[in-house]
């Protein structure tokens, strides 16, 4: 039996509505809100908030708190960064931290060849770096991306971004020189052959002269965790080669252990030239790396890399600690079972459940869609009423998708069994009442 979810008021309770009307007078209204709770603390995989009620965490903050929100060896490794400095800036005088991650990712980094590694804070500065020195390397000045891609947020990434509302509604122009390929959506019905013949036509209607890089996120993240068709990502790397384009693999939400193995690209036997990580690097503090072969990284003219923040020491010290997780032998089996577990709840409902269209994902990245069966028709309804049903029973899980008809689950790697079960019951419960009603409407 477990404790959790452990409810003492609605959610959310009175002190959330209480400070989310002061949020509302003070903060710019384009931040949206998924959920409307305060958190006080966190544990391996709850979330308490300030009215004393305990959630079950799915999201990791978005992928981020892979270790957990409170991991003990992450906040020892920060707190002792704290006591001796917080910030030098890696340009100005170095410190050794920033050099020892770069070890870790040039080694674990998938790709058989000498590596180099860059830091900066967030996955969106990551890409942009990627895209600067794969110019660099190249002198060609455009960027390849996939449909339904998300990269950012920054200028150059929301136009890598496919989804128009709300990444990019009215903030335009955009940067050119940005062309989008089709997607190898098993789902929809797209194979790998017709969308690889697609940016291979693309490429060649362009001129070989065009594309400095490839970007593609080994399994779709905020587009709707798509698990590209079998053979997408090794095409795309056969072209890359052919064309002496930059794959890029965008591993910031799939990588460092989140698919059960340390990256997403490894289940495909594919290494992009360079692989962007962030998100669960930092442990929950702002850190983000471009790894790859060190001929491309170093294209790069020194001076012509960098940032105030980029690498902080607290943000290495705290990755330090992450790499230990990860390299504890016990970690990614456990990552299995998280999809085992989570494919055994759900798996029955699409049987049962018409709009239950597909359940999918690796690891502690999956997801499940709804959609009309039949015209496939996305149901973002459904989706949105089923994940304010977990809200309210005190489970925390996002929606994602370019249509906004996917639940996804990202939970803490570390997430105890009995935790995971209690927040899949209240999912699988929730999935049940919505399709009821609908029923019955
Ligand atoms: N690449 C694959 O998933 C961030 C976005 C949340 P930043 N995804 C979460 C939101 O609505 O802003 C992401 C990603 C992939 C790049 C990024 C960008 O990473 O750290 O948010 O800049």
């Amino acid at each position: 039996m477990t404790t959790v979810p452990l409810l003492r008021t609605e959610i959310p309770g009175p002190r959330s509505r209480e400070l989310h009307a002061q949020r509302e007078a003070a903060v710019a209204a384009g931040f949206g809100i998924t959920l409307p709770v305060f958190i006080a603390r966190a544990g391996t995989s709850t979330l308490e908030d300030v009215d004393g009620n305990t959630l079950i965490d799915l999201a990791s903050g978005i992928a981020v708190t892979s270790v957990g929100a409170a991991n003990p060896q992450v906040r020892a490794n920060v707190a002792a960064q704290l006591e001796l400095f917080t910030h030098t800036c890696f340009m100005v005088t170095e410190y050794e931290g920033f050099v020892r991650v770069a070890e870790w990712l040039n080694q674990h980094i998938p790709g058989d060849f000498e590596k180099r590694t860059a830091l900066f804070s967030t996955g969106a500065e990551a890409v942009e770096n990627a895209v600067k020195i794969a110019r660099a390397h190249t002198g060609r000045p455009a960027v390849l991306v996939i449909d339904e891609a998300y990269h950012g947020r920054s200028l150059l990434t929301m136009a890598m971004t496919a989804k128009e509302h709300p990444y990019k509604t009215s903030f335009g122009p955009f940067p050119d020189a940005v062309v989008r390929a089709p997607n190898a959506n098993p789902l929809r019905g797209e194979g790998a052959e017709p969308a690889l013949a697609e940016v291979e036509r693309l490429i060649v209607e362009h001129g070989r002269e065009y594309f400095a890089a490839l970007v593609v996120e080994p399994i779709q993240g905020e587009g709707g965790f798509v698990v590209p068709a079998p053979g997408f990502l090794r095409g795309l790397r056969r072209i890359a080669d052919e064309y002496g384009i930059v794959l890029v693999v965008d591993e910031i939400q799939s990588g460092l252990g989140r698919t059960g193995r340390l990256f997403a690209s490894e289940h495909e036997g594919v290494a992009g030239d360079i692989t962007l990580t962030a998100k669960a690097l930092g442990g929950g503090l702002p850190l983000s790396a471009v790894t790859g072969r060190s001929d491309i990284m170093d294209a790069a003219h020194p001076g012509g890399l960098g940032g105030t923040y980029a690498g902080n020491p607290l943000a290495c010290a705290a990755a330090l600690a992450v790499f230990d997780a990860l390299d504890e032998p016990g970690l990614l089996p456990r990552v299995a079972g998280i999809e085992q577990t989570i494919r055994r709840h759900l798996e029955p409902l699409l049987t049962e459940i018409d709009a239950v269209a597909e359940v999918r994902g690796r690891g502690a990245m999956m997801a499940v869609e709804f959609a009309d069966p039949g015209t496939l028709a996305p149901r973002s309804d459904l989706a949105q009423r089923i994940a304010a049903a977990c809200h309210a029973a005190g489970v925390l899980a996002l929606t994602c998708g370019t249509h906004g008809n996917v639940i996804r689950l990202l939970p803490p790697l570390v997430i105890e069994e009995p935790v995971l079960n209690a927040g899949l019951e209240i999912l699988v419960a929730s999935i049940r009442s919505v399709a009821a009603e609908e029923a019955a409407a």
